[in-house]
């Protein structure tokens, strides 16, 4: 090699090194600001507690957002290169609210901005122009230059994010704003209008008509399933697992279709009967997943307080009964990597729920949700080879659900090697639509092939990091593939935090009895898909 291109190499690496760290350090900080939402309720406490929860979990998550949107980057760059283009689509600025909180006799709230790019034309210096800001005041604006006039936010970008390039998505804008009464925040428009040259490139309804426009195209598609008599657990009875299907008491091919929480420690108000019934009765869902993170700020093996969670489970575990549903309890392992890290708790605590629900018919247990970072099978196998003989020791026959590898991607490294011995296992695929697509189907596929039951424990329409835009096309082909496949599935994720996979409207409170325009939009399809055949 000679020298020139030695030099333009390392050139090269540095530019990668630097535009990783970059945007890793950006969307951690920005999904550290989010998270504030976990309690953005009504009293000063709740502020001051969410605030603290922010910092550990700014310092605790950004590693693992880091490392995912690294992933996801990558997997972006697989499918161009795959050619999996969805043609030219339309370009828009996406405003969120989300719930205010109150504060100094007002209210606070957090607003967030998207400009998604679908199409392939790009924009230089560009401005952006919101209403209703009439009696807001901005305490603080990220990744920004802002005004106000009259009633309208006019937002203008910094150097690093003037170009708006062509298919891309810039969801680093946000702000804090204060107002004096709470019906002010509804005054916030959920689009803003997109300024280049003088010139009007995007309406700011324009993300609001895509949203109506997919919802008539679902509508118009729709086959409502039939509501059943009587409840799931009712009809259908301790499930098992047969090829790679889960079958009913009768025998019956079963499809469960559910609904994940976020983390109970953060939202644990959504763990209540009503919200389950409503998933139940108003979406047709027939399983809850309660996920518990591990290792995370407030998490069971961190600092997070043990009785509080496991008494969230087990909550949980009775209102999913009493309505008649299938429940999963979730050790949620992500930001510990290995699950091998927390070992020694999972067997406690697997020891102690497997007898609790012995003799239930509807609880499942996933014992690892996301083993990730140089985690393999081999690893995750030697820890599923412990845990399991516990569960199994009082529960003989429950299903089983084992994360693989990477973000429970690689359920094909488990191929040559499964899990012997054992009945009713299954194994975790997890999906995000908008970044992973036909390669990650594809070893979903190769494992059906080889008879390894999958099980899609978590998955969302929006990219890898739980925000972004929604990928409807990806998502209809995977929803194609699962029910081909008679796969099971739960989505990420029952709550009102900011971001696109949250099921509810960020700007909507209540836990329980949402009417359509209080979910989100992601809420609206899986709602949708779930009650439709
Ligand atoms: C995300 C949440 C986000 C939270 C973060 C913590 O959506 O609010 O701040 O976790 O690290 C997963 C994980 C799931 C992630 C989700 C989106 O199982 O915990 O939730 N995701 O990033 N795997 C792929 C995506």
């Amino acid at each position: 090699m000679n020298s020139k291109n030695k030099v333009s190499i390392i050139l090269i690496l540095i530019a990668t090194v630097l535009i990783i760290g970059i945007g890793g350090y950006l969307i951690g900080k920005k999904q550290g600001q989010a998270e504030s939402e976990a309690t953005t309720q009504s009293t000063t406490e709740k502020i001051t507690e969410a605030a603290s929860e922010e910092k550990i979990e700014e310092a605790t998550e950004s590693e693992a957002t880091e490392e995912k949107t690294t992933e996801a980057k990558s997997e972006e760059k697989k499918e161009e290169k795959d050619g999996d283009d969805n043609g030219d689509g339309a370009i828009y600025v996406k405003v969120t609210s989300n719930s205010p909180w109150e504060k100094d006799g007002g209210y606070g709230f957090q607003c967030d901005v998207m400009i998604k790019n679908d199409s392939s034309e790009e924009y230089d210096d560009w401005e952006i122009q919101i209403t209703g800001f009439k009696d807001a005041e901005i305490e603080n604006l990220w990744n920004a230059e802002y005004e106000i006039v009259d009633d309208v936010l006019k937002l203008k970008p910094v150097d690093f994010n003037k170009h708006i390039g062509a298919k891309s998505e810039n969801k680093d804008i946000g702000m804090i704003v204060n107002v004096k009464s709470k019906d002010a925040t509804k005054n916030i428009a959920k689009g803003g209008t997109l300024i280049v040259d003088g010139k009007v490139v995007a309406e700011a309804d324009a993300a609001e008509k895509i949203r109506e426009e997919k919802k008539k195209e679902r509508e118009a598609k729709r086959e409502p399933r039939p509501v059943e008599e009587g409840t799931p657990l009712d009809n259908h009875g301790a499930l098992s697992v047969k090829g790679t299907d889960i079958v009913d008491k009768n025998g019956e091919k079963y499809q469960l279709r559910g609904v994940s929480t976020h983390g109970i420690a953060w939202f644990p108000d959504y763990v209540n009967k009503d919200a389950f019934q409503t998933l139940r009765d108003d979406w047709g869902a027939n399983m809850i997943r309660l996920a518990m993170y591990t290792d995370e700020g407030g998490g069971y093996c961190t600092d997070g307080d043990k009785d509080k969670l496991k008494g969230l489970v087990s909550d949980g575990v009775d209102y999913a009964t009493e309505l008649g549903m299938y429940v999963i309890i979730d050790w949620h392992v992500l930001h510990d990597l290995d699950p091998n890290k927390n070992i020694d708790e999972a067997k406690l605590f697997f020891e102690e729920m497997s007898s609790k629900y012995a003799d239930q018919d509807n609880v499942i247990y996933e014992i690892c949700n996301e083993p990730n970072g140089s985690t393999t099978w081999d690893d995750i196998k030697k820890y599923a080879e412990v845990i399991l003989p516990i569960i199994r020791n009082n529960d003989k026959d429950a299903i089983i659900i084992v994360g693989t590898p990477t973000w429970s991607q690689d359920v094909d490294t488990v191929i040559p090697d499964p899990i012997t011995g054992q009945e009713n296992i299954m194994y975790a695929v997890h999906f995000y639509a908008a970044t992973h697509k036909e390669n990650i189907r594809n070893k979903a596929k190769d494992a059906l092939d080889a008879g390894i039951p999958v099980f899609i424990s978590e998955f969302s329409i929006c990219d890898a990091s739980g925000n972004g835009g929604i990928d409807y096309d990806s998502a209809d082909e995977w929803m194609e593939f699962i029910n081909d496949n008679n796969l099971s599935y739960s989505s990420w994720s029952l709550c009102n935090k900011n971001e696109t996979s949250a099921l509810i409207a960020p700007e909507c409170s209540k836990t329980s009895g949402w009417t359509d325009d209080e979910l989100s939009e992601t809420g609206q399809w899986l709602k949708d898909t779930i009650s439709s055949k």
